[in-house]
Order: structure tokens, then sequence, then C-alpha cells
């Protein structure tokens, strides 16, 4: 069906939708011998979803099949973290048949939209660098580039987030339970991965040939799982490795009793595949985790040679970089740099400086973060031990990296041992992903700048022609069409659909701004989109909202960097002024917060209690009643997020300058018209050209004040704290129990990194207190400006207008142009 649906008259309607209603009517019977009238809201999403598969599943083959024709070029996207979000109603908007089959259900009493509610959300992934890497799929798919993205099947997502007296509690979130619909194992690509034993290098033949033994067997089975693309003729696949004992329970041991032993071995093996670490922005050494690396990227490597062979048996493996592009999402993936080698030298037998130049010329690389604590590094004791000849592969590498490095930096043992893939005792990944790719790329203009000024400066000074900058994008089909349907709609009448191919079509929108009718319009899908949210406040969190009050969001993973606290000091600022001037105007407002710490990330996990109880003090008070309300909504995901983006008027994107690569969220809400309230960083650099500097509320320290501030340690934060009566007066409240009264101390280590340096850390790294005045200031403007809703409006409408540069189908052709060189499948028509 398809894009023909657009085509059709009323008779072809009625039909396609007939024919619609019989097939999941069939599913019904097939697969749970039942009718519509008795099944239960399970069994009908299944026989949806079903329904819909089949349809994706012909692109899916047909992109397959041409492929393999046209002998394309093919992408590999790994990436540890995915998170697709839920799929059926993304997969019916790519088909174009979602009208189709929402007026066909509805014949038989059937919402969509609520079918979708048993769908369980695949929690692949921590935030932003996982979400991308969705955006990415979806944005191939449209392109009809060849690609896979490669990454683990966690039994286990991310935890489900609980608030339990104004706490965070983790909870297991067992996506698989009731089974996944879209994903079909490929047991023919099963893969065995290797690990520990030794190895033993043989030169009785005159060349190295190096043996490994005495290893622990685990195999990689794929679950493939379709990703469509907007009225694509193909689909893709994201494939996710499950890891398997090779034996199945040993029956000998279990006869005689010892079914512990039995299974301990099958349980070992298939913990590596059990849970996603749940650390965003952070990296914990653990052996478990570089398992899981190694278990995906051994398994990703082989099959791309294996297809590789399969496809082309007329080339010799030296022109893989011909056929094969492999893309490293961060550095979790890196490992494949080592595999490939491994796979190079011992199976197919190439000299060293062969394999290194294939190598080099496959491979290319995204920063994600300049947090010192989210740079990856391994033990040479545990990768030795887990990883033995990747280890000696590594070390080779390394040495020949340092050899090279000696005629650039002659004499600069410093420099070469900040730049050494392997020193003092450490594994150094990011350095082992610069020297072995051909292209290296951040995530926004300011975070490139970053990453050739400092992070691999020497490395720039090097290769300046490696690096790349490639600002980060959304799938904004998904984050308007799926996620604000009236707002797409809107836009549609007001442009056509163009702009749902093409995002810069969105500027089309502009002339809008000065059309009275059309900002109303704009004004009142707003307000459902907040009413729709404040029902699901209700419904779930039993809290009233006021539709008519500002909705100021803030939803992303809790991070010190990303200066939650300092929205919530605000929030107690307002409150003070309240209780200082009950009678004075004050524009109602309310405050969401939507974030998950890392398990083991206790301040975070303060900072979302501190949250919590700032709300409980708001809600509590009569003199506030009406005017401010704070909401934490629980467990963040990709589902909440597309009820919570747009209905946001203001947009909190109040990183520290130069800490947050580039921000995803900044542009889904840009997307849905919230103003943004942000500092220069990240992407938000780029919102302010895009936007004009009168449309978007900047404030606070330039990345520049930051990096003198640190450099010269020149930040004094207790004058702050006595100069400042407001601040004071805020901070004040953090400690003499007007928060807890039971124990007023539960917050005071909070007070204290603010104002106190610790084990010579700095206090306050993140210049909460200095930003501080600007930042309210900053919200006082959006105070005034709402007391305008014509200029909020068209503020608004530009917003929008301009938000097309960060469609993801855009980042994608950078990527392309830059650095994979892929062609696209052809259709014939
Ligand atoms: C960066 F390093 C990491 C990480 O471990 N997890 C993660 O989500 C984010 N990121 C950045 O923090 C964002 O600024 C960025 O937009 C996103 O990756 C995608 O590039």
């Amino acid at each position: 069906m398809g894009k023909e649906y657009f085509y059709m008259n009323e008779l072809n309607r009625a039909e396609a939708k007939a024919r619609i209603l019989k097939e999941v009517e069939e599913k019904l019977h097939r697969s749970f011998g039942i009718t519509f009238d008795d099944a239960t809201p399970m069994q009908l999403y299944k026989a949806v979803a079903l329904t819909v598969r089949d349809e994706v599943m012909e692109r899916w083959t047909h992109g397959r099949e041409e492929r393999a024709e046209q002998k394309l070029k093919r992408l590999y996207y790994l990436s540890v973290e995915f998170l697709p979000g839920k799929m059926l109603v993304n997969h019916l908007l790519n088909l174009v048949e979602f009208d189709l089959y929402q007026e066909a259900l509805s014949e038989v009493g059937v919402n969509l939209m609520e079918l979708e509610a048993e769908e369980p959300e695949p929690g692949l992934g921590n935030g932003g660098l996982g979400r991308l890497a969705s955006c990415f799929m979806e944005s191939l798919a449209t392109l009809q580039l060849p690609a896979m993205g490669c990454s683990i099947r966690y039994e286990y997502g991310l935890f489900r987030q609980q608030i339990v007296d104004g706490q965070q509690v983790e909870a297991p979130d067992n996506w698989l339970e009731d089974g996944f619909i879209w994903e079909v194992p490929d047991y023919d690509d099963e893969m065995e991965i290797h690990f520990g034993g030794h190895i033993i290098e043989d030169w009785s033949e005159g060349y190295l040939k190096v043996r490994h033994e005495d290893y622990n067997t685990v195999l990689a089975l794929p679950y493939d799982v379709p990703v469509s693309g907007y009225d694509s003729d193909i689909a893709l696949s994201m494939r996710l490795w499950s890891a398997r004992s090779p034996r199945r329970i040993n029956m000998e041991q279990f006869s005689r009793g010892d079914y512990i032993k039995a299974s301990e071995e099958k349980e070992l093996a298939e913990a590596i595949s059990k849970v996603l670490y749940p650390d965003d922005n952070h990296l914990e050494g653990k052996e478990l985790r570089l398992k899981q690396h190694y278990f995906f990227t051994s398994a990703t490597i082989q099959y791309a040679v294996k297809d590789f062979k399969r496809r082309f048996p007329e080339l010799p493996i030296t022109r893989l970089a011909d056929k094969i592009a492999i893309h490293i999402n961060d550095t979790h993936p890196a490992l494949a740099i080592l595999e490939l080698m491994r796979v190079l030298l011992d199976q197919e037998g190439l000299p060293w400086e062969t394999a290194i130049a294939v190598c080099s010329k496959v491979f290319a690389y995204t920063n994600h973060t300049i947090m010192n604590e989210a740079l990856e590094t391994w033990s040479e004791d545990l990768f030795k031990v887990l990883l033995p000849r990747l280890y000696s592969i590594v070390q080779a590498i390394n040495q020949d990296f340092c050899e090279s490095l000696w005629k650039h930096y002659p004499g600069q043992f410093d420099r070469i041992a900040k730049m050494a893939i392997v020193s003092y005792g450490q594994i150094h990944m990011a350095n082992l992903a610069v020297a072995m790719s051909h292209a290296v790329n951040g995530v926004s203009k300011l975070h490139t700048r970053i990453l050739k000024q400092d992070l691999f400066a020497d490395f720039y000074r090097i290769y300046p022609g490696r690096f790349h900058a490639i600002t980060n994008g959304i799938s904004y089909r998904r984050w308007s069409l799926k996620a604000n349907p009236g707002l797409a709609h809107l836009i549609t009448e007001a442009i056509g659909p163009g702009w749902l191919r093409d995002a810069a079509e969105l500027e089309k929108l502009r002339p809008m701004a000065e059309d009275g009718a059309f900002l109303e319009k704009a004004a009142a899908i707003k307000k459902e989109n907040k009413v729709r949210l404040a029902h699901y406040v209700e419904k779930t969190q039993g809290i009233v909202l006021n539709p008519d009050s500002i909705y100021d969001v803030q939803a992303k993973r809790l991070h010190e960097y990303k200066r939650q606290l300092l929205n919530a000091l605000h929030i107690l600022y307002l409150y003070q002024q309240i209780k200082a001037n009950p009678e004075a105007d004050f524009t109602p407002r309310t405050f969401l917060f939507a974030a998950k710490a890392a398990p083991g990330y206790y301040r975070a996990k303060l900072i979302i209690s501190f949250i919590c109880q700032v709300a409980e003090l708001v809600h509590n008070d009569p003199d506030v009643k009406g005017r401010l309300k704070v909401v934490f909504l629980p467990n963040y995901n990709v589902s909440l997020a597309e009820v919570l983006i747009p209905a946001a008027e203001v947009s909190e994107q109040i990183s520290t300058a130069g800490k947050e690569a580039s921000g995803t969220s900044n542009m889904k809400f840009m997307l849905n018209g919230a103003i943004t309230l942000g500092t220069l960083d990240g992407a938000n650099v780029e919102m302010l050209d895009a936007v004009g500097e009168e449309n978007i509320i900047i404030f606070g320290m330039t990345p520049e004040e930051v990096q003198q501030a640190y450099r010269f340690n020149s930040y004094r934060q207790g004058e702050l704290y006595e100069e400042n009566l407001a601040l004071r007066r805020v901070l004040d409240m953090m400690v003499d129990g007007s928060l807890t009264p039971a124990n007023p101390h539960r917050f005071s280590e909070l007070y204290q990194a603010l104002l106190f340096s610790d084990n010579g850390g700095m206090a306050d790294p993140y210049f909460v207190l200095k930003d501080f005045d600007a930042y309210a200031a900053a919200q006082k403007k959006v105070e005034a400006l709402y007391g305008r809703p014509k200029v909020w409006q068209k503020k608004s409408v530009l917003n929008i207008a301009a938000s097309g540069v960060f469609s993801s189908d855009k980042t994608i052709r950078e990527y392309n142009r830059k650095v994979w060189h892929l062609s696209p499948v052809e259709s014939e028509e």
C-alpha cells in the first residue's frame, strides 16, 4: 500500500480498510484462536503489530535484495545503546498508513494510540547517545542508505524509576517478558566469541602465526529488528546480539544432582547480555562491561567479514573498505578495531601493515563527551586476561603509533605518553579510536572546537584533516507527527506536506508568525498538549496541573553538569518572593522535571530528593497555591518524552557552558515550539544562530569564562555567598530545616559541595552559584515575555520554522558526504 494511499478514492479506501481488518482478524484467529470481540488488548495489539510487520518485512526483503544486486557499500553503525521507542505507530506513520489503520480499527471500536500502550518500550540505552543512534537509523532508512545498527539485546533494559518517599528506587525492566513482536532471530548468523585462554606465537614457518587456546566460548545469536524510514522503499535492521552458552546444561553433572554447577556455566555466558549498564557520561571499568563490549563488537566484525565474502567473492579482503564502513558511536565499540585486526591477521593472513591500512580506512569515530570520568580506559591486567590476543595486538599498535609520534614530537615524552594508546597500566580507548580512524567528529560546532583545541589538540596538530564537526540531529517526524499530531497537521495545512521529506521546508512557516489566525491555532494546539500532559500527570501522580500556567520543563539525565540544581534553587527563590510579597502579581508557573540518575551516582540521587522536597514544600504551602507547582515525573523514557515535550513552553538547557557536547532534547523542544532558556553550550549555540537572539533566552558564563575560571583557579564561591543576599537566603534554605524539618542535614552535602572544596576538588565546579543571578534574570525575561501572548506565540512559531536544520536527515547526509560515502539503494519505478 504505502504512498498510493494518497491517491486512493473512497472505494479503494474502503477496500483497503476491509483488507486490514481481515488480516488483523486472521492473525487473531491463527495466533490466539480468538475473535475481535473476545481479544484482550494485548492480543489485539499483537495482531495489529503482526499485520504491520508483514508490510515492513516486504520492504526489509526488498532492501536486502536490492542492496545485494546493486553491490552497494554498507555501513555498520556500532553502538552499545539504542533507544528506538515504541514502534507500532512509528512504522504506520512511516508507511504513510496511519490514518487508514486508525479509521479501519475505529470501525471495530479499537483505538490505535491506546493499543500502543501494550507495546513494551525497549530501554536499550541511557539517554542522548542511544536516542541519537535510533534517530540516525530512521534517517538512514529514509534516505535509503544501506546500513545496519548493531548492539546488544539486553534482557533487562534501563531500570524503571520509581519515586518512593521522595527518593529514586530502581526496579528491573523486564521488557521481553511478554515477547517482542518486532524481533526476528537469525540462527544462520550465530557467531562464536572467545574469552580468556592464552595465545601461542608460532614462527616455525618463517612468519608469525598466532594460535589462541584454552578459551571459553560464548555464542552470539542475532535478533534483527526492522527500522522503517519515512515513505521509504526499504527497511533496515537493528541487529541485537544475545549471548548463549554453547553447552546446554551438562546432563552428567545434572544427573549427579549437581544442578547448580551444571547451570553455572550457562548462566555465566548468558550474563553478558543480561543487563544494560545504567551509567551515562561515566564509565566504571567492570569486567562484565568489557565482556559486553567485546561480545557485540566481535560478533559484528565476524558477521561483517562473512557478509563481505558472501557478497563479493571476487574481491580480495584488502578491498574491504570499498564495501563496508564501520562507525563507532563513542569508544564503547572501539574494540571492533582490534577485532578486525585480529581477523585480518590471524584468519585472513594479511601482513601487519596491510591490516593496519585496511582498518584505518574502514573505521570512523564519534566523540560524545569531554567529561573526564566518561573517557574510557581499561586496566591492562584485566584486558590481558580476558582478551589475550587483542591485548597483543593493541600493544603492537601502540608501539608503532608511539614511534610515529616520536617523529612529530621528538623528545616530548609527556606529550607522547598522553597520546599513547597504552600507558601507565591503562588502555586508552579514545586514543585508540582517534589513532585508527580515518574520521573523527564532535557532535556540535562548539564541542568539535573543544576537541580540536583541548582534548585531542595533540592529535589535531598531526592529523588536521581527520577532524569534522557534525552537529547532531533528531528524527523530527517522530517528534512531530507522532508526538504532536496536532502541530504536524497544522504545519501541513499551512505549507503542504513537503516538510515531511525535507525539513528545510519548515522555513516556509516564517511568514505565518505574522498571521494572527495561525498563531491562535498554534496556541490552541499547545494548550491541548498541556491538557493532555495534565491528564497524564493526574492519572499517574494524582497531581492536578493548571494548564494556564507556564509549563517549564527540564527533562534529561540527572547530572551535576546539567544543573538541575540551579533550576531547583531558583524555584526556592521564587518561593521566597511569593512568601515575602503574597499580594504581588505573579504569573503562575509549573516546573516539570524528569530525570533518571545512575544508581551508583549518590549526589545525583540526592538532587532528585532535593527536587522532590522542593515540590513538597511548594505543594503544602497555601500561600503559593495556584502560583507555583513543581512536579518530578518518574521514569523518563521515550514514551514520556513524547507526552512531555509537546506540552513544554520553556525548554531548560542550562548546562555549564562547554560541558554538554550537543544535547538533542533541546532540538525536540524547539521543534515543538518551546522557547529555549539556555546557556551557550553544545547545540544551543547553533540554535541561537538559527532562530536569532530575540527568539531564544541565553544567559550565563561563556565556555571561555568557564575555561579561564578553571585554569586560573579564580572562582570565589564564598564571596558570592557573602555578597549576594538573595542567593544566600536560598542556600540557607538547603540546611535550615525548611525542607526536611525532621532532618535538617538531609541536603547539607549538596550545600557543602557548592561552597567548600573537598579533597582538593574545587567547590561548585559547575558554577551554579556563579550563574544564579543571570539565570534568575533570564527567568524574569521569560515571565515578562509570557505576559505578551502574541509576542510569545510569534517567537514560538519562529522556533518551529527554524528547527529544520536539526533534522537527522541533514546530519546523516553530512556524515555520508564527509565520512561514509554510501550510495542509496535505487528503487526501480
Ligand atoms: C554522551 F558520553 C556520553 C554518554 O555517555 N552518554 C550520552 O548520552 C550524550 N552522551 C551527550 O551528553 C549529549 O550532549 C549529546 O547530545 C548526546 O550524547 C548525543 O551526541
